[in-house]
Formats: C-alpha cells, structure tokens, sequence
C-alpha cells in the first residue's frame, strides 16, 4: 500500500494523505540553520548544532505524536482547521504534502478555502521563510482569522527538557510590530536570540502559551484560534511562544499571501543592547528586509533550487529503469547531503542532544557526498583528523560546535582508525588533490601535536597492525563497526555489560570484520604510499597485509562463510561451534570486498552461504539464527529482542556490501537483487508495512525473526545513504574515481541493455554510454573516448571545463 507517489519531474516526493503510518519528513537548510519538518507540518528548527542551539521546542516520544511544529490554523467561523492537517486533524476536503530539496509545500483544502504553506531555508541566511498563500475559491467574499504559531526551544534542548526549577524563570520575549523576539538569557550568557516574523501587520499576537494555548490547552485546541483573536500577551517566564494574528477577507476568487520568517540572530557582544535590556534588532531587521515581498521569496528559492540541480548534476542517470534513475540522481544523494549536514544527530529517532559527530560515521558518510561537495569533505576530513590520538586510535565521536573530541564515549573502537583511510582515499580518488596529505593536523586537538595528515593515516595503519591478537587478527577493542558487538566488556561491570563502559581492549578478542577492513583499506593506503614516491613502505605495508589476509583465510575461516570474531575466551563467534549466531553479514561483506577468498573460492562460497542462510524477501538479515537470549560474552547484541537492531534485523547499512562483494565476484544479477531489496522505491508499495518515509533509508527493517517483520526504524541519519550510493554508482554501474582517473567497470542485472551517465570529475565532463549487446553482467570489451578506442578502462583526465564524449561497449 502507498500514501503517495514520486514526482520526477519536480524532483519530489507527493504524500495524498496526512495519515502516513509515522511522520515522513524532510530537511530544510544546508549551511547553519536548519529544520526539520514533518508532512504535517510537524518538526522544529536550531541553528548548528540540535542539542546547543535549538530555536523550537520539539517533545520526543509524544503522545500524540508529532504535535510541535511550523503550525498555521485557520479559522473560518468556528471550523478552525491546519493546513498540514496537524495538530487540529480537522478533516480537509484534499491534502497534499510534497517534499522536495529543500523545501515542503503544504495544501489543504476546506470549505472552498485552500491554504498553502511553504517551507524553505534560504542559501546564505539563517533563518526559515514559511509563505502562507490563502485562496477564497469560492464566488463569495470570506472572512477569516488565521494564526501562526511556534514554541520557543530555551536553546540548550537537554537543558530545557529537564532544569524546570530555572527555565520556568527565564523566558523572555520582546514585540515590534509583527517582529517577535525570543531572548531568554540573552541578558546573560547569550549572543544569540531569535526572531519571528511576518511580512503583514498583526491583528493580535501572542506570545505566553498559556495565554494562546490555554494552561489545560494545547496546540490540537489552542484557546486563542477559538476565540477568534490573540491576546497580545508578553511571557514572563514559564513557555515563550510566538503566535500572530490575522484577521481577513478574501473576496470571492482572491489570493493573498503572508510570508513568516524564523530568523537565528547573533550579536557582537558589544553591541547586544541599544537601551538597558533592549536588543539591538539591527541585523533582524535587515534579515526580515530580505523577505518582505514574494518576488524576493521567489528569489531564494530559485537560488536554492540553482544549488541543488549543481549539486545533482556531479552525477545523473539514464538506464531506462525509473526507479533506479529517480534514487540515483535524487534520493540516494539528497540522503548522503542530509547525512553530511546532520551526522548522527537530528532527526525523528535522534533526539539532537545524543551523540555529535561519529569518527566512523562521518568518515563513511563522504563516500556519498565527496563528488558533490569536495571542499567540504576536505575540511570535514581535516576536522575528523584532528580527533586522532597518537597512537592511531580515535575518539569515538564528537562535537559539531567545538570539534573536540567526547571524552563521555572515549575510544577503543578499533575500527575507526581505518575509517580515517577509507574516507580519505575516497575525497583522492574524486580530487587527485594530494596536497591535502601535506596539511599539518592536531592530534587530539592539541596542535603542539600536528602532523601532516599522511602520518595520520600512517598511524591509522599501523594501530591495525600493532594490535592483532592470538590468531594474527586485529583485537576487536570495544566493539568494531558493530557497535553492539562487545566482546571485552564483561569483565568490569558484569550485569551491566551491554553498555559500551568496559575496557577498551581485552588481549584476546579479535575481529574478522577488521581484518577485512584491514586488507582493503590498507590496499589502499599502500596505494597512497605508492602515489607518494614511498615504494618501500607501500610494500611493507602490503607485507603486513598479505599476513592478516592469511589469518582471515585460516583462522577466520569457518568451513563455508568467514567467521565474525574471537571472543574473550578465545571462542568463535559467528561459527557452525556456535549454538546461535552461527554467521553474521559483516565479515562476508567486507572480506570479500576486500577480494579476500576471491582465488580460494572461499569468497564464492561465502557470499553463497549468505544467499541461503541470511536472505529475506526484505533485505539480508545481520546474523543468523538469532539471539534468544542474553549473552555475557558478546554484549549489547544480544539485549535486543530476535530481529531487531544489530540481532538479526535487516541492517541497512551492510546490505550495500553484500551487493558490492558479489560485484567483486562478477555477480551482477544477484548484485542488482540485494540492491533492489531494501532500496526505497522498490519497495514503495509496501509502505504499511514498511512505515517509514518510502523516499530514503532507514537504518534497520526488523528481521525475520520480529513479529514485525519488514517494519523500518531509524530513518534518515544511517550510513545507509552512503553506501548504498556508492555500491550503486561504484560497484553496479561502474563509474569509479581512481587514483589514475575515472574507471569504467559495470557489474549489472543481464537484463539491462545498457545506462548513460552524465559525470562531473576534477572539473570536467564526461558523457558515458554504456552498452551491453551480448547480455553480460561484468566485463568491458571496448573504451572509446571522443571516438578513439583506448587502452583499458581508465579514462584519460581531461582538462577542467572539457566535455568528453564516452561509449563502453561491455562483454
Ligand atoms: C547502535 C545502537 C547502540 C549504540 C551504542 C548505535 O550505533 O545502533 O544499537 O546501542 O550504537 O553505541
Ligand atoms: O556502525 C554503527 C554506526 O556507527 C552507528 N549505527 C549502528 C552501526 C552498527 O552498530
């Protein structure tokens, strides 16, 4: 069942009902400030960072759901309605929510009365334009009353859902005209206040929400929309709000528009105040100025739409399947900006106030956006670094507004050094801009500690290599990339043990999934070092490779699939031994990409094992058979119910490598298949059970031993969006960036005639035609550049600013 279609050709996604199974929502802003929003009208905005800067308040875990917002009500006589249906769920006589980049457009429709609302941020400005078209469609004038309303966030998110003793106290709010500001503690500790406005003169405002909402009110029957008219109330503590007020007729077949604006402000502090306690509201009113009329509204959005076809057009498709063109040219790259923009750390499941910034995730997360946004992904990357400690080893994570490293979470993820090689090799082989391995990064953000990045990665390196266990595979550490799998954490706090608390490192506890990060991403800094002149230590980085690849062949060999791990006691896991949790996804994944097997026919014979032991009609479970019950030795995997999250769901992120591995191996078809399984417009149909936004990933679809089988969770913020962009860009249809140049190497369903791709690379162009005549899945016969045949399948670089005209004949 659907709730909504694709608009291609506006490049949006058109939801017919407000009654999606959870709220489907979307991202506005792309710099500093931003919002989500729901397709209800439902969400909240900040300003850089969710947890320190949030503008709107937002209730988590609400009953109802979804009720905070961007809210328009409307009262027509006493039908007192919401153009996004929430959160009066007066019923409308039509609806329409489409989410587009960037923006939302809102369409309700009563009583002959249609309301549109219009979401955005601007380029280059923080603050959210919300443009309220009201149209009389009848042939008889209508007079109605038509409010706005947000709640004001007292900016820290933590704080405010918790220090009510103080925050009942603290509210503050100023009123010019329809400007209304929110200052809470700008007299104190703050730089930075709010602003909302509205392009019209008010009829009345309010700003205490208990005097719009009624203190036993809310926002589903504010007191004020039913009176007719706000009370102009100033708060005084308790909850600032800003509500304005309209009270208008349309005459019969008129139109009127009243564009909002919810502005973030930030004040030298010299210049905070131009009367005792009065804010200086210079640069607000320059801000409102540059929204007054719907010409310049019409103005930013073209801008912002100019941004995004820019973005977009680093990469677009024509391969004659309508799904697969619409996620590649659209949604697989809007998710990967969305997960550039926000990490791990807003959105309907991330509360904003958990985690910042991952050292892993945000190091995966430029595989899928290095092409559109390179000079971001290098500073992203010098940032990362920078959270290094000496030793190779990272912080697990860290804060956006201060970059510094979180000391709560701490280290000991013995993936994340390898991470720091994979995301750089990638930003490489899109830039060839090797000048960044020269640039002299802190180590722990200390900079009497700065190398050049290309020691850092050094390190990254060689923390593998200096911390393998007993069978010559790396010790896992806390857990590797799955987070959950917490081999050495027992020891300290048995009875606790799921938590993430425990030692970093026991001697013993080793990692097969690392070893095969191990082989390939150290391939790939073998491969740095070769670009560097440095033969001699690319070779004895290869050295040190060949033997963990060895390790991973032996003792990481289970008989029919890799094993996953060692555990404390120097048991398999992810073994026939095993009672449960016999084979696990990742390691099948990552070894065989890694090539790992490809000679021995162990890759072959592990990626059949993962065919017939851990397929679903819904995507590829994590392990199998299931965890039944708690287990001491391997963690928090085993504290999550059968199917769910890391025991046994269908993780999305690690479906993506099983479709890269059985590229490796020529698979096209199968490749194409566990592409299409949890890829989101292929199972747009099933969007009951699916229940999240059918437009982008989620992180996990419960597994086949959930009750809820095929039901999402998690959506937006999963390092998903990244791989499954690059496994299908990468892997699939072959256009890899090199070291050397673009490379063109296909691996597709047999089915598929052929593709074009239209790819922006160091500055050029090139137009590549793919064709595949004798019905091949992987294999390039014949390169043919400006109508020359080549050598091989590596473009030559053209020059910036040259188009180039391609023909890859497979076979
Ligand atoms: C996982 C959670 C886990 C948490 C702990 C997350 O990445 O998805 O299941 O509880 O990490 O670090
Ligand atoms: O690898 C992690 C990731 O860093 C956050 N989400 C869950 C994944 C698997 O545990």
């Amino acid at each position: 069942m659907k709730f909504g279609h694709f608009d291609d050709a506006h490049r949006e996604y058109v939801i017919d009902t407000p009654r999606t199974p959870l709220p489907w929502i979307n991202y506005l802003g792309s710099e500093d400030f931003f919002s989500l929003v729901s397709n209800t009208g439902g969400g909240y905005s900040f300003y850089r960072d969710a947890r320190l800067r949030r503008i709107t308040r937002y209730r988590y875990n609400n009953s109802p759901l979804d009720m905070d917002g961007h809210r328009i009500y409307i009262n027509d006589g006493g039908t007192i309605w919401n153009p996004g249906w929430q959160p009066t769920k007066t019923e409308l006589d039509s609806y329409s929510c489409r989410h587009g980049l960037g923006y939302t457009i809102l369409t309700g429709e009563k009583n002959g009365i249609r309301a549109q609302q219009e979401l955005f941020v601007p380029r280059g400005d923080a603050c959210e334009i919300d443009r309220l078209t009201l149209e009389n469609k009848t042939d008889a004038p209508r007079t109605l009353d038509v409010f706005s309303y947000v709640e004001f966030c007292l900016w820290d998110a933590m704080d405010d859902s918790s220090n009510f003793q103080r925050n009942f106290s603290t509210g503050e709010v100023e009123v010019v005209g329809s400007a209304i500001y929110h200052k809470t503690e700008y007299r104190e500790r703050r730089d930075h206040y709010a602003v909302f406005w509205a392009n019209t003169p008010v009829t009345s405002f309010d700003t205490s929400r208990d005097a719009f909402c009624g203190v036993y009110g809310g926002p589903a029957e504010p007191e004020a929309v039913k009176a007719g008219h706000c009370s102009n109330s100033v708060a005084h503590g308790w909850a600032p709000v800003g509500a304005h007020h309209f009270h208008l007729t349309l005459e019969a077949g008129e139109t009127k528009t009243i564009l909002f604006g919810l502005g973030y402000i930030e004040n030298p502090v010299a210049e905070k105040f131009t009367a005792p306690g009065v804010i200086n509201k210079a640069r607000a009113e320059a801000m409102i100025a540059r929204y007054a009329t719907d010409a310049q509204v019409d103005e930013a959005r073209k801008a912002l739409a100019a941004h995004w076809d820019d973005l977009l057009s680093a990469l677009q498709l024509d391969s004659g399947d309508e799904k697969l063109d619409r996620m590649v040219n659209l949604w697989h790259q809007y998710q990967c900006m969305v997960t550039f923009n926000m990490s791990r750390s807003a959105s309907y499941y991330e509360s904003g106030i958990g985690r910042g910034m991952g050292f892993r995730d945000s190091c995966q997360d430029l595989l899928g956006f290095v092409h559109m946004i390179p000079e971001r992904a290098r500073s992203r990357i010098l940032d990362i670094a920078a959270t290094q400690f000496e030793d190779g080893s990272a912080y697990h994570q860290y804060q956006p507004l201060t970059k510094k490293g979180n000391r709560d979470v701490g280290t000991g993820f013995n993936d994340d050094p390898l991470w720091l090689i994979a995301g750089t090799a990638a930003y490489l082989r899109e830039t060839g801009d090797y000048s960044i391995l020269d640039e002299s990064v802190a180590f722990d953000n200390d900079e009497s500690k700065a190398q050049p990045l290309m020691e850092h990665l050094r390190r990254s390196f060689n923390f593998t290599r200096t911390h393998l266990g007993p069978h010559g595979l790396p010790l896992i550490g806390r857990a590797d990339w799955n987070d959950c799998l917490n081999l050495n954490c027992f020891s300290e706090h048995p009875g606790e043990s799921f938590q993430i608390t425990g030692p970093s490192e026991g001697p013993v506890a080793e990692s097969v999934f690392i070893a095969g990060m191990f082989v390939k991403y150290g391939e790939e800094y073998a491969d740095l070092c070769g670009h560097r002149g440095l033969p001699d230590e690319a070779a004895d980085a290869r050295a040190a490779i060949a033997q963990v690849e060895q390790a991973a062949l032996t003792a990481g060999w289970d008989g029919a699939w890799f094993r996953r791990a060692y555990d404390a006691f120097g048991k398999p896991v992810g073994s026939k031994e095993c009672d449960e949790g016999q084979i696990f996804i990742e390691p099948q994944g990552m070894c065989v990409m890694a090539g790992i097997g490809k000679e021995t026919g162990q890759a072959e014979q592990a990626l059949k094992s993962v065919e017939e032991r851990l397929d679903t009609k819904y995507g590829v479970v994590l392990l199998q058979p299931a965890y039944t019950t708690y287990r001491l030795n391997l963690g928090e995997i085993s504290s999550y119910p059968p199917g769910y999250k890391e025991n046994a769901g269908i993780f999305c992120h690690n479906n993506p490598w099983i479709s890269c591995a059985e590229t490796v191996l020529g698979h096209g078809d199968r490749a194409f298949e566990v592409y299409k399984k949890t890829c989101p417009a292929y199972i747009e149909d099933i969007s009951d059970i699916h229940r999240t936004e059918p437009y982008v990933y989620s992180q996990m679809v419960a597994g086949k031993d959930a009750p809820t089988f095929g039901e999402a969770k998690n959506s937006w913020l999963t390092g998903t969006a990244a791989w499954t962009f690059f496994n299908v860009s990468q892997y699939i249809l072959g256009v890899q960036p090199t070291l050397d140049g673009l490379k063109i190497d296909p691996c597709i369903p047999h089915t598929l005639p052929g593709f074009t791709v239209t790819r922006r690379y160091r500055g050029a162009v090139y137009h590549i035609r793919v064709e595949n005549p004798a019905a091949v899945q992987k294999g390039v016969k014949r390169v043919t550049v400006n109508g020359k045949t080549i050598e091989g399948n590596v473009l030559p670089l053209a020059p910036a600013g040259e188009t180039v005209e391609v023909t890859v004949v497979m076979g």
